[in-house]
């Protein structure tokens, strides 16, 4: 068949229990998937040490009866072809588990602190925890593709296109509190109109905009 799907996922969602409940649905049905398993060493302050007591990730696809690979998730090269060619396999109905080892530069929200958490030095390999857009750059430099003008207006695009759509999300007005109520069931039930009555009153009575939180 022509389609497959890819499904990502972090390394602190390998813990819940629907990952594993798709992943045997996937292997008993030959589902057409991709599990893409972005390992960024953290689930928010968890480490993967604490994550799983397996050794990879990838090896988990072996219980549920198909592939698990491992790939340099900072080498765009290596992740294209290897997404590639499972997205190929899944195609045949052989789903794949893809480990993209990778790590989290920053913050995982603007409410994170991971100096409380994460040590300055940690005992990853350089392929690993380095910028993977420096490595890329300089792989491009060396190969003769980009030079100083196309690496600048690469940036220059990057952050135009940023720009803009901060731009634009910063213009959409606040939603209507009442749209929370309208796309839950094709027919609304009572319990819904009585939540709705029991917001707006309560709106009515505090402004959300003055609470601290
Ligand atoms: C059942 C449940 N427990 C806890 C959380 C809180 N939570 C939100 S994101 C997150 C960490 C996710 O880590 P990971 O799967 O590694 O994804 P990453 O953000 O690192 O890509 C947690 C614990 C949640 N959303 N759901
Ligand atoms: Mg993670």
């Amino acid at each position: 068949d022509e389609h497959a799907v890819v499904a990502y996922l972090g390394d602190g969602a390998t813990s819940e229990g629907d990952f594993h409940e798709a992943m045997n649905f996937a292997g008993v049905f030959d589902a057409p998937v991709v599990f893409l398993c972005e390992n960024n060493n953290w689930a928010i302050s968890l480490p993967r040490e604490r994550q799983t007591a397996s050794d990879s990730i990838a090896q988990k696809a072996e219980a549920y009866g198909f592939e698990g690979v491992q790939v340099d998730g900072n080498d765009p090269v290596a992740v294209y072809e290897t997404v590639g060619g499972a997205l190929a396999d899944a195609r045949e109905g052989n789903p794949v588990l893809v480990e993209s080892l990778t790590y989290r530069q920053g913050a995982h929200t603007t409410s994170d602190d991971p100096e409380r958490y994460r040590p300055a030095e940690e005992d990853l390999p350089e392929w690993r925890t380095a910028d993977p857009l420096e490595r890329f750059e300089t792989y491009l430099r060396e190969q003769g593709v980009v030079d100083d003008v196309f690496v600048a207006e690469c940036r220059a695009d990057a952050e135009a296109e940023l720009d803009a759509a901060i731009e634009a999300a910063e213009a959409v007005d606040a939603p209507d509190a009442d749209d929370v109520f309208d796309y839950v069931y094709a027919e609304r039930t009572p319990r819904v109109d009585d939540q709705q009555r029991w917001l707006t009153s309560y709106l009515e009575r505090h402004d959300p905009q003055q609470r601290e939180f």
